[in-house]
């Protein structure tokens, strides 16, 4: 390749959630804007479709002023390509070029041809979210082509996000295009697709024949140009070391390095306030609960634990089958302990409805008309008290507490009564609050209608399905997810397919515990990085070697000893959690994205390093292991040890490549060293 400027290379992140949410991918995006935008201030732009809805929100409409950029992007609307250049408002404000595709579909089959003969990748019709990624793909190839033929002296780093934004990296390998590419894939097509089945993933993944299992499923062709990317980049990662080692088998190409996902950590001017968020929104959900429950409402919300998962609807991945399971082990054993906690288990997981239920509906009116009559007659009552003290005279020998009965009027008497009675009802409370377009076929509802979690005044554990996502719009519910987190005890997310899992790292800078698994990126970052993770209030679910009755009990453990807790080793808990919160900050997650793209330049254009005085190398930060909190008791295990966060040793230049051995979370039992595979 050219010689090109690295030191003040240019740097385009491209995928196709760019200021348009549809699941994790905007999460680390958007989060982690403010540090790459401080990094590289007008030299950092994220390249995505336009989506006209959410961009119209979402971003500010921008002149480009970047000749290159100004002189690209002329000669390609030149030619009938439609784009939205501005700012994402979102901390950091980063400049983003969204490209229409709707006008390019007319190149269609055009591109499709090519794809094939260039790449050998097949797209058959029908499948729009495909045509989608090659429409797409072949703008952003036709964008950085041009971009680095109009100007010359700069490097480029093209770091783009999973398959669906991975068409353009083929093309950018065969096109020769000067650019260094980075490839991050945030989950496997094959990987998701195989643990929502019934198979034994994790024992099996060196044996899958990955072709054959692609097309089964249909999903040959997005598979292709998913193992395409992988091995067109010039640095290719993943979220975690457990992905990492699922790309190894599934896309065939050991990633260059990890690049765990980080979170943009708030901090509060007082240190408790988090504490102090976490009792407003706690009141809020009371709020609920009361309405939900009416007329069963014969427990202490004093005494009463949230608990919650969430995400989306992926039943057997994210680990429902497993987490109701436990919660019907849970209540016999609360119900056999006579405790007097009470759990309500909330799930929050989108699917088809058609709106709230009356019954819903009816539950928080009447407890809303309840409270105004109670405000209205505290307010007479209240009145009247005032009045009848500031008359009383000691001299008239009368009885001043007789002064305070029947402050309540006959009328008032009968409002309060009527009210009360509404409260009355013969069902049960509802377990979900949506009518379901399905409800017979629901795989939640099903497994609760086995365990018969009905909600039962007996029951010590009540559950409520809300198969939506949360929004302080909503007439019922009406807190944004984040408040909806920080009012609740655990977050429990005891997932069998994870590559990362952001639920539980949002929850944890929240300073809210939660339940994970060693099968989750997230969950084997903390095992490697703290000496005791549930003391931080980070319980890990061993879903890798034990059988899945030992893990549900395991889980169903882990609850009923949390459920012990008292008020205050919750309040000293939830200190301890947030106080992780540094370790998934990207400030410091952040490096081995620099490290990544380090890399990536080092390999393109080794040439232009030998004349770079002053480049410093990013591979000198150093970390301690994190030992148990003090008030604990000490460990046997010191395992303290030198690493940044997706290191264990992984993107270090001249290093092809991770070892079976660098997947330090993640293990097979009898597995071969030194596999050969076919590229
Ligand atoms: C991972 O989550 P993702 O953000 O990748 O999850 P989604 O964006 O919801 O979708 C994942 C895949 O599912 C596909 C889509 C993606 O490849 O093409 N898909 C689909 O086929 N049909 C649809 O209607 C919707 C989606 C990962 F799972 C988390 O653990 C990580 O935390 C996250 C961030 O790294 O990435
Ligand atoms: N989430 C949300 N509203 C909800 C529930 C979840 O916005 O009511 C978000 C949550 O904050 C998280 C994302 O959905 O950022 C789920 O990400 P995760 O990594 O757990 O799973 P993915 O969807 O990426 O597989
Ligand atoms: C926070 C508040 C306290 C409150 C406590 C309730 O710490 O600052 O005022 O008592 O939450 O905690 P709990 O775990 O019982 O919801």
């Amino acid at each position: 390749m050219a010689h090109r400027d690295v030191k003040h290379h240019l740097l385009f992140e491209i995928s196709t959630e760019v200021a348009n949410r549809v699941g994790g991918i905007y999460s680390v995006i958007k989060s982690k804007a403010p540090i790459t935008t401080a990094e590289y201030r007008d030299r950092y732009t994220l390249i995505g479709p336009l989506n006209r809805k959410s961009a119209a929100i979402e971003v500010e409409e921008l002149t480009p002023t970047d000749p290159y950029l100004v002189e690209t992007l002329r000669s390609m609307s030149e030619r009938g390509v439609q784009y939205l250049y501005g700012r994402w408002l979102i901390e950091g404000a980063p400049r983003v070029l969204l490209f229409e595709t709707g006008p390019a579909f007319s190149h269609l089959d055009e591109w499709k041809t090519d794809l094939w003969n260039v790449a050998g990748i097949p797209s058959p019709v029908g499948d729009s979210e495909t045509n989608e990624a090659v429409v797409f793909g072949y703008l952003v190839a036709w964008f950085l082509g041009e971009f680095v033929y109009h100007d010359r002296t700069r490097a480029v780093v093209a770091h783009f996000h999973e398959w669906l934004a991975g068409v353009a990296l083929p093309l950018c390998r065969k096109r020769r295009i000067d650019v260094t590419t980075i490839f991050t894939t945030h989950a496997t097509l094959l990987g998701r697709y195989l643990c929502a089945g019934s198979v034994d993933f994790y024992n099996n993944l060196q044996y899958f024949d990955v072709d054959a299992e692609a097309g089964k499923r249909g999903i040959y062709h997005r598979y292709c140009i998913e193992r395409a990317a992988a091995h067109s980049a010039d640095v290719f990662t993943t979220v975690s070391h457990i992905t990492a080692y699922e790309s190894e088998h599934l896309l065939k190409r050991k990633p260059d390095g990890v690049l765990p996902n980080g979170l943009n950590v708030v901090k509060f001017s007082a240190v408790h306030e988090f504490q102090n968020l976490h009792a407003v929104s706690k009141a809020k959900i009371n709020d609920f609960i009361r309405g939900h429950f009416y007329g069963h409402y014969d427990f202490d919300l004093d005494n009463t634990l949230y608990f919650f998962t969430a995400g989306r609807y992926e039943y057997r991945n994210k680990g429902v089958d497993m987490f109701i399971e436990s919660l019907a082990r849970l209540n016999h054993r609360l119900k056999t302990e006579n405790s007097n906690k009470t759990v309500v288990a909330f799930i929050i997981m989108p699917a088809a409805t058609h709106s709230y239920t009356v019954e819903t509906l009816k539950g928080q009116a009447v407890m809303k008309a309840l409270h105004d009559t109670v405000n209205e007659i505290q307010e007479s009552v209240g009145r009247r008290l005032f009045d009848r003290s500031a008359r009383f005279n000691e001299d008239s020998g009368k009885d001043f507490s007789a002064e305070l009965n029947d402050l309540l009027t006959g009328s008032e008497k009968v409002l309060l009564k009527r009210r009360v009675f509404a409260l009355k009802r013969h069902t049960q409370p509802p377990i979900v609050t949506h009518n379901m377009a399905d409800d017979a076929n629901d795989p939640i509802l099903n497994q609760i209608r086995r365990v018969q979690l009905f909600n039962d005044s007996s029951d010590r554990v009540k559950i409520i399905f809300h198969p939506e996502f949360l929004n302080s719009n909503n007439p019922i519910l009406s807190l944004d997810y984040d408040d909806f987190v920080r009012g609740c005890h655990l977050g429990v997310f005891p997932s069998y397919y994870e590559p990362w899992g952001y639920t539980p790292a949002e929850c944890t800078v929240m300073g809210v515990p939660s339940i994970t698994t060693n099968l989750s990126g997230f969950g084997c970052y903390m095992e490697e990085l703290i000496e005791n993770t549930s003391d931080y209030g980070i319980y890990i679910v061993d879903r890798r070697s034990k059988g899945i009755d030992d893990s549900i009990s395991q889980l169903a453990d882990y609850m009923f000893q949390f459920s012990f807790k008292s008020r205050r080793q919750r309040i000293n808990q939830r200190n301890r959690t947030e106080r992780l919160s540094d370790l998934l900050d990207w400030k410091r997650m952040g490096l081995e994205y620099i490290k990544a793209r380090q890399l990536a330049l080092r390999r393109a254009y080794s040439s232009s390093f030998d004349n770079q005085e002053g480049f410093e190398d990013f591979f000198d930060g150093t970390e301690m292991k994190l030992s148990r909190p003090l008030s604990a008791q000490a460990s046997p295990k010191d395992r303290t040890g030198m690493m940044t966060p997706g290191d264990f040793g992984s993107l270090q230049e001249g290093q092809e490549g991770l070892n079976t051995d660098d997947y330090v979370g993640f293990k097979l039992p009898d597995e071969e060293e030194d596999e050969a595979y076919p590229y």
